[in-house]
């Protein structure tokens, strides 16, 4: 069956631009279904924004689950900060559009840990269930991470197959003929207390180079300032960003 009436709920401008980039090429599609667009109600980047047809509403997933229930037939969820509560991934289908490979380093920021966990790095369209990143897989693709990455160049290449995966697949979910696979297991789930752990570099642990290396590339993502140490003399933070070039291609 058809979904006709779509809400995107997104906080990342690029997946959210390209979303509706995708939906300008596609005229026919665009025209049958009704699609409303919405954001995190503290997100001043994107709400009340306008991109191409649409303006970005602001939206309490936690308040208004249940009018967004009756409202629609299909949530999207492109990089939404908010959980979905259980009401309403139970009510009305879902599907989430993250950048990991599924089930592993599920939550947040998946290079992050596939840097430092040598596990697999993609991205996954899933249908969403009442666990995070979790539910049956409509697609995914792994990306490759090269040992002169950073988290952003990583990222960066996660977010070119989330678009791509977006391309080939959005016309089969809105006319609901997708098939799905069930994750071969649980994989592990990341959170960003995960990742705070990670920021602060002691100048006593020993650890090789790679392991040190690892981190630090892990951590590199500008302009976000992630990984420090804290300079005993002066007891301040001293932030560090790594860059990293490969002969690779030359
Ligand atoms: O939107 P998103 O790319 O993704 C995150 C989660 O990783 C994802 O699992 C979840 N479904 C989605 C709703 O939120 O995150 P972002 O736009 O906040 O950040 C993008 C990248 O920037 C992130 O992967 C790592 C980097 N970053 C971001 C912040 C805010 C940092 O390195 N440090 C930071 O403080």
């Amino acid at each position: 069956m058809p979904f006709s009436s779509i809400l995107v709920v997104s906080d990342n401008e690029i997946i959210l631009t390209e979303f509706i980039n995708l939906l300008d090429h596609m005229p026919d599609l665009k025209e049958q279904r009704t699609f409303n667009f919405a954001c995190h109600p503290d997100n001043e980047a994107l709400k009340y924004k306008q991109f191409s047809d649409y303006t970005i509403e602001p939206l309490n997933i936690k308040t208004d689950y249940k009018s967004i229930g009756e409202q629609y037939d299909l949530i999207i969820s492109a990089h939404c900060k908010q959980i979905f509560p259980v009401e309403l991934v139970n009510s009305v289908k879902c599907i989430n559009i993250h950048p990991g490979y599924n089930p592993y380093n599920r939550g947040w920021y998946p290079q992050v840990f596939a840097i430092l966990n040598h596990s697999l790095l993609g991205a996954t369209i899933h249908e969403i269930d009442e666990d995070l990143d979790h539910g049956r897989i409509i697609t995914r693709e792994i990306v490759e991470v090269k040992s002169s990455d950073t988290s952003l160049t990583a990222y960066n290449r996660v977010q070119a197959k989330e678009v791509e995966l977006m391309e080939k697949n959005l016309q089969n979910i809105l006319d609901g003929t997708y098939e799905t696979i069930m994750p071969e297991g649980e994989g592990n789930i990341n959170s960003k207390k995960d990742f705070n752990d990670l920021r602060e570099i002691n100048l006593n642990e020993r650890v090789t180079f790679k392991e040190a290396i690892d981190r630090l590339r892990a951590l590199s993502h500008p302009p976000f300032k992630n990984g420090y140490f804290i300079d005993p003399d002066t007891n301040q933070k001293v932030w560090i960003e790594v860059t990293l070039q490969s002969d690779e291609g030359k």
